[in-house]
């Protein structure tokens, strides 16, 4: 038993001096395997209990255990402490270069019509418009007939458009399916659901049986309309003239605004901006020609009649652009057709980084 003991000591102080010195994870798990091991020095003399007489075999074999747990418990702190060093040095001599350019990749482009209209959405947010949505399917109703195009017009031949089969479950104008012609059929929903003061735009695709040079079947709109009960032409002029010199950045933009006729506005007119063609290019805001941008007007008592609202108490103005023409003069964008390619191409070129894209502070 005195041998025992004794041995029993001497495995203690040898295990903590190796396991102390241990400098890496692997020599470590050396002396785990040298003592706890299947061959292990512990486990040897633990297979050497059953020879003892059964009291020396139970004091025995309990200062073993007491042995084994202490040498264990060495070895978990060691490792604790040989892996917090080793993550200590990664952490002093590893350094992210956080100023390194970004790897080269593919990169994606917003479309020249989604940045354009969010710069209207911010330039007409701040003079306190809202956003108003409805469907791009719309009905007889709201597209003609509230609008003052009464059924066998003729100004409803310019708006030739996309025509679905009668819905069953609706009767006359209501029942008759089309593709919207413009997006003023959002704001007679608006005009007949909210009570003035009204003040939105409306943004979005709209329709037209076209194919030309300037002419595509789908096109994208944006449409301002006010209504209140004093709203008059000073407002509609001041309104757009703001509109066009932010939109464009040319604070002293010349402006002028020539009649014109809608079935929906009375008086109707064409805004234009001062520009120059000298030399075969476009300058806006410069020189002495003249570009037509918008067209507007006040909004016709029959239309106002047809959204239940008395022509008497309230009156407003309304406008509409088309967002490929006012992004094509902007952004220098020749063609109107290639918009609707989706030539990866076209967007690369003519599309905005999303990380650092014109916005009203930084001009665009
Ligand atoms: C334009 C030009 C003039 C217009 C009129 C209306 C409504 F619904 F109030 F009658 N919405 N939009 C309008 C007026 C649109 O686009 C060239």
């Amino acid at each position: 038993m005195a041998d025992m003991t004794q041995t029993i000591a001497q495995l203690k102080t040898e295990f903590t001096g190796l396991i102390g010195a241990a400098t890496d994870l692997r020599g470590l798990d050396d002396i785990r395997v040298a003592a706890l091991g299947k061959n292990g020095r512990i486990t040897g003399l633990m297979k050497t209990l059953g020879q003892l007489d059964p009291q020396i075999r139970k004091e025995t074999g309990a200062a073993l255990n007491v042995l084994k747990d202490e040498i264990a418990a060495l070895i978990e702190k060691q490792e604790r402490a040989l892996k917090k060093q080793a993550l200590d040095e990664k952490l002093a001599t590893e350094r992210a270069d956080i100023t390194l350019s970004v790897r080269p990749e593919r990169k994606g482009h917003i479309h020249p019509i989604s940045q354009t209209m969010e710069e209207l959405t911010s330039i007409f947010a701040d003079m306190g418009f809202t956003v108003a949505e409805g469907p791009d399917i719309e009905d007889d109703f709201h597209n003609f007939t509230a609008l003052n195009f009464p059924p066998g017009h003729p100004a409803r031949e310019m708006h030739d458009t996309f025509y679905l089969p009668d819905d069953p479950d609706e009767k006359g104008e209501a029942a008759k399916k089309l593709l919207r012609t413009h997006t003023s059929t959002v704001q007679i929903r608006a005009m007949r659901s909210q009570k003035p003061p009204i003040r939105i735009i409306v943004m979005g695709r709209t329709y037209r049986s076209d194919y030309d040079m300037t002419h595509t079947p789908m096109f994208h709109q944006i449409e301002g309309l006010v209504i209140d009960r004093n709203t008059h032409m000073g407002h509609l002029k001041g309104c757009l003239m703001d509109f066009a010199r932010s939109y464009f950045e040319v604070n002293d933009l010349p402006v002028r605004f020539r009649p014109s006729f809608f079935p929906f506005t009375e008086p109707s007119a064409e805004m234009d901006i001062g520009c120059s063609r000298e030399g075969g290019g476009l300058k806006i805001g410069a020189g002495s020609d003249w570009l037509e941008i918008l067209g507007c007007g006040m909004v016709h008592p029959n239309v106002l009649k047809n959204c239940g609202l008395n022509p008497d108490e309230y009156q407003g103005f309304a406008f509409g652009m088309g967002v490929e023409r006012i992004a094509m003069l902007k952004y220098g964008i020749p063609d109107l057709r290639t918009f609707f390619e989706s030539d990866v191409r076209w967007l690369d070129h003519y599309g905005f980084d999303p990380l650092n894209r014109p916005n009203r502070a930084t001009g665009g």
